[in-house]
């Protein structure tokens, strides 16, 4: 194994929730973009991901120039934090013109919108001094097959991202696939269905991935294994590491918590790739639990790091040779033996 990368670690505003879900209210009080910098700082994270609309609030209520200086003046407040940002992601779901989805809705006038304001969100990347773009595709599936066209919505979807990759000739777009929720099925759900979607595109090059743990595990794949499929392609350009309990909704669980082997695999998975090598950065998209208190906020991603970096040298001290005899016998009973006493130590 590779003992050299010092990995560079990230989160987003989005990560420092308030508690909220479905069947309830905020369970801690809602706290501004300044404290949550500020704990990204005290907690030495090196960087900060974020939406289009964390960024600049009201993105569509803004004019241009507006855009630009608030933009700008993140920016300097980022470089006086030593914080960059990582990457800036087009929040295409809570606008009433994505009910039916952003690229790929039924009306052409919202189909607009979406690409519209996908490359507002390339000029607050711009502003910010990134040139990295995640499409999270949240809302591009159906909850009901019949009320959409599956194939004509793979063009409208290379056609958004085309329209993204002439706007701006420095961008790179990471594709970051969920199989669902918020819909029934997603049209990219998987980082074979994210590359294949970007061979269609104008610049193939400049259309990667990003691989979320919680979303492989959700579409009932290995997140180690989506990890080297992609770093095959060399498209693995960011990551959301985090951990989820089986089939249910997207959980965003602190890295490691529900299934130790699988996390242990993924961090073996980046140590062979050389993950991080090319400035890549882990980013933990977790979240606190409901019952958090305010005074323990920010546990789920000291935790989050805590596990990651264990694990980092459990990869480093993995008995390699022992474990190449063993496969070479295919013992793979002794092998799996192995693997358990290693992580559990002495
Ligand atoms: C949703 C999700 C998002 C993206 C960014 O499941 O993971 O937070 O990471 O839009
Ligand atoms: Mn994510």
């Amino acid at each position: 194994m590779p003992k050299d990368i010092t990995y560079k670690f990230c989160f987003g505003p989005w990560n420092l929730s308030e508690g909220q879900d479905p069947y309830g209210p905020p369970t801690r009080p809602v706290q501004t973009f300044d404290w949550k910098l500020g704990q990204l700082k005290r907690l030495g994270f090196d960087a900060m991901m974020f939406h289009d609309d964390d960024a600049v609030p009201d993105v569509d209520g803004k004019s241009d120039a507006q855009l630009a200086r608030e933009s700008k003046e993140l920016r300097k407040k980022l470089k006086d934090a030593g914080v960059v940002a990582e990457i800036v992601a087009p929040r295409l779901w809570f606008d009433p013109r994505t009910i039916d989805g952003g690229y790929t809705s039924n009306d052409p006038k919202c189909r607009q919108f979406a690409i519209r304001r996908s490359l507002r969100c390339i000029d607050i990347a711009n502003h910010l001094g990134c040139n990295l773009i995640v499409l999270w595709l949240a809302r591009e599936g159906s909850y009901i097959r019949e009320s959409k066209n599956a194939r004509r919505s793979m063009d409208y979807l290379v056609a958004a991202i085309d329209k993204m990759l002439a706007h701006d000739k420095r961008i790179r777009i990471a594709i970051e696939p969920k199989p669902n929720e918020p819909m029934d099925v997603a049209y990219v759900p998987t980082i074979g269905h994210a590359l294949a979607l970007a061979s269609l595109t104008r610049d193939p090059k400049r259309v990667g991935c990003l691989i979320e743990s919680a979303h492989a595990l959700l579409a009932g794949l290995d997140p180690a294994d989506e990890i080297d499929f992609a770093c095959s392609f060399g498209k693995l350009w960011s990551l959301h590491l985090n951990d989820q309990n089986g089939l249910k909704f997207d959980q965003d669980k602190p890295f490691g918590s529900a299934n130790l082997r699988v996390a242990f695999n993924q961090v073996l998975a980046l140590e062979r790739n050389r993950y991080g090598a090319r400035g890549e950065y882990v980013a933990f998209d977790v979240h606190p639990f409901r019952t958090t208190k305010v005074e323990h906020w920010t546990a789920h991603l000291e935790n989050s790091r805590r596990t990651f970096l264990k694990l980092v040298e459990k990869a480093r001290t993995y008995p390699e040779a022992q474990a190449n005899k063993l496969i070479a016998d295919r013992n793979y009973a002794a092998l799996d033996q192995l693997v358990l006493e290693h992580l559990m130590g002495r």
